[in-house]
C-alpha cells in the first residue's frame, strides 16, 4: 500500500510562509495579534494597505498567505466559520442559478444549500459524485456551481477530483468546481493541483486541530474569482477574530507532523475495528476493503483519523457502545489532538432528510470516529471495552 508520495517542502511553508519579520517595523518573529479595527490613514483615502479590520488585518492576512502557500495557490482567505466559507461562495450565485452537490456531505452543509439556498432561488440537486453518469447528467445550462466532498462526511466516500474537475469543464469553463477539503487538510490532499477551482475548509477541524477554534477557509488561483470572493469576505462580513487567525496560523507549524500521527493512529485503530466480530464493516480510504482504494491511493498522500464504521445491531447497541466509551468523548466535531466518537444519524447529519440519509447508509447502526493523538493502545484498549458492554 503506497499513497502518493508527498514532495518536500511542506513543513517548511507551514512554518515560514507569509511569517517574515520584515513585515513589521517591530521586526518580530512571531505574528502579533493585532487587535485594533482601524487604521490612521496618512490623508483621506491615503493608507497603508489597512483600513478597517474587517475589510483586512495584518494577523488574518500571515494566515491567509500561509494557507495559500500550503495548497500552492495564488489566493486564500479566511472566514469566521466553515460554513460561513460555504455561505461567501453561495452569495456568489443568483437567483435561478443551478447547484451540484454531493449527496453525501456534512450535515451542516447540506442544510445550508437546501434549506438557505433554495429559498433564495438556488436550485440544489443532490448526486452520488462517484458515479460520473449521473454527474454528467446532472449539469445543465444554468449549472454554476459543482460542490463535492472527499472523502465524503460521513460515508467516507473517495471522490476523483480529477475525473469531475474534467468532465465539469468541458461542459463550461464557467462552472466552479468547489472541494471541501476538511478532511484531509491541504497536508494530504491538494484539490488545485488536481483541476479544482476552489479548496473550502472548516479550519475548525484538522487544520487548527486543538479544538478551540471555529473558522472557515477557501483557497483558489483565478484572479476573478478571488476579486469577487474578497469584495463578499468585505461585503458579508463573515471575517474570523484576530485571536483566532493567530491560534489556526500556530496550529499549522504543527499540521504535517500530527497528520502522520493521526494516519499512523487512525491506520491501527481501523485494522482493530475491521477484525472485531461486532464490527459489520469498516470505511477507510487505507484498506484494500474499501470501494475507492486504489483511487485513494492515487489522489491523496495519505489519510487523516476520521472514518466510519457499522456496528451490528441498531440504535440501542449504538447508543450502549458510545456512552461506554472513555477515552473517546461522545462529541459532534472530528480533526483535534482528541478522540471523539458521535452518531451521525442523531446528531451532525440529523438535519438530513430521513430519506435521504436512509437512501445513503446514514443509519443508526454508523459510528464515526475521530482517531486523536492519543496512545494508539490505550484508544484500542477502550473501543475493545465499549465492543464488549455493547455485547451484554
Ligand atoms: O463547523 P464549521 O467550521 O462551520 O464547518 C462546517 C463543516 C464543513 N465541512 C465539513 C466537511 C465539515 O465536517 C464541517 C463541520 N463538521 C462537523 C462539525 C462534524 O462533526 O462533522
Amino acid at each position: 500500500m503506497a499513497f502518493k508520495s508527498q514532495p518536500k517542502g511542506f513543513a517548511t511553508k507551514a512554518i515560514h510562509a507569509g511569517q517574515s519579520a520584515d513585515q513589521w517595523t517591530s521586526m518580530c518573529v512571531i505574528p502579533p495579534i493585532v487587535t485594533s479595527t482601524t487604521y490612521k490613514q496618512d490623508g483621506p483615502a491615503e493608507h497603508r494597505g489597512f483600513e478597517y479590520s474587517r475589510s483586512g488585518n495584518p494577523t488574518r492576512n500571515v494566515l491567509e498567505k500561509c494557507l495559500a502557500s500550503l495548497d500552492n495557490a495564488k489566493h486564500g482567505l479566511t472566514f469566521s466559520s466553515g460554513l460561513g466559507a460555504n455561505t461567501a461562495i453561495l452569495t456568489m450565485l443568483s437567483s435561478g442559478d443551478h447547484i451540484v452537490i454531493s449527496d453525501d456531505v456534512y450535515g451542516g452543509t447540506n442544510r445550508l444549500f437546501r434549506q438557505v439556498g433554495a429559498r433564495l432561488g438556488l436550485e440544489p440537486t443532490f448526486v452520488d459524485p462517484t458515479d460520473m453518469k449521473a454527474l454528467s447528467e446532472s449539469i445543465r445550462s444554468n449549472t454554476k456551481l459543482v460542490w463535492i466532498e472527499t472523502p465524503t462526511n460521513p460515508l467516507i466516500k473517495v471522490v476523483d477530483i480529477e475525473a469531475v474537475s474534467k468532465l465539469v469543464h468541458e461542459r463550461s469553463k464557467d462552472i466552479i468546481v468547489a472541494v471541501d477539503n476538511t478532511f484531509l487538510t491541504s497536508y494530504f490532499q491538494r484539490p488545485l493541483e488536481l483541476g479544482a477551482d476552489m479548496v473550502v475548509y472548516s479550519l475548525t477541524k484538522y487544520m487548527n486541530g486543538h479544538g478551540d477554534v471555529v473558522m472557515g477557509a477557501v483557497t483558489l488561483n483565478d484572479d476573478d474569482l478571488h476579486k469577487r470572493l474578497r469584495f463578499l469576505q468585505n461585503a458579508t462580513g463573515i471575517v474570523p477574530a484576530p485571536f483566532d487567525c493567530y491560534q489556526v496560523n500556530r496550529s499549522l507549524k504543527t499540521l504535517s507532523l500530527r497528520m502522520e500521527q493521526h494516519q499512523k493512529n487512525a491506520l491501527e485503530v481501523a485494522k482493530f475495528l475491521e477484525s472485531h466480530p461486532l464490527v459489520d464493516r469498516v470505511l477507510h480510504p487505507a484498506l484494500p476493503s474499501h470501494p475507492q482504494h486504489k483511487l485513494a491511493l492515487r489522489q491523496t498522500y495519505g489519510y487523516s483519523g476520521v472514518f466510519s464504521f457499522y456496528l451490528k445491531g441498531g440504535l440501542e447497541e449504538s447508543r450502549k457502545f458510545l456512552k461506554s466509551l472513555k477515552t473517546f468523548t461522545l462529541a459532534e466535531s472530528l480533526g483535534g489532538y482528541e478522540s471523539l466518537a458521535e452518531l451521525p444519524s442523531v446528531m451532525t447529519h440529523a438535519s438530513v432528510p430521513a430519506e435521504q440519509r436512509e437512501k445513503l447508509g446514514i443509519s443508526d447502526s454508523l459510528i464515526r470516529i475521530s482517531v486523536g493523538l492519543e496512545d494508539s493502545d490505550d484508544l484500542i484498549a477502550d473501543l475493545g471495552q465499549a465492543l464488549k458492554a455493547t455485547s451484554n
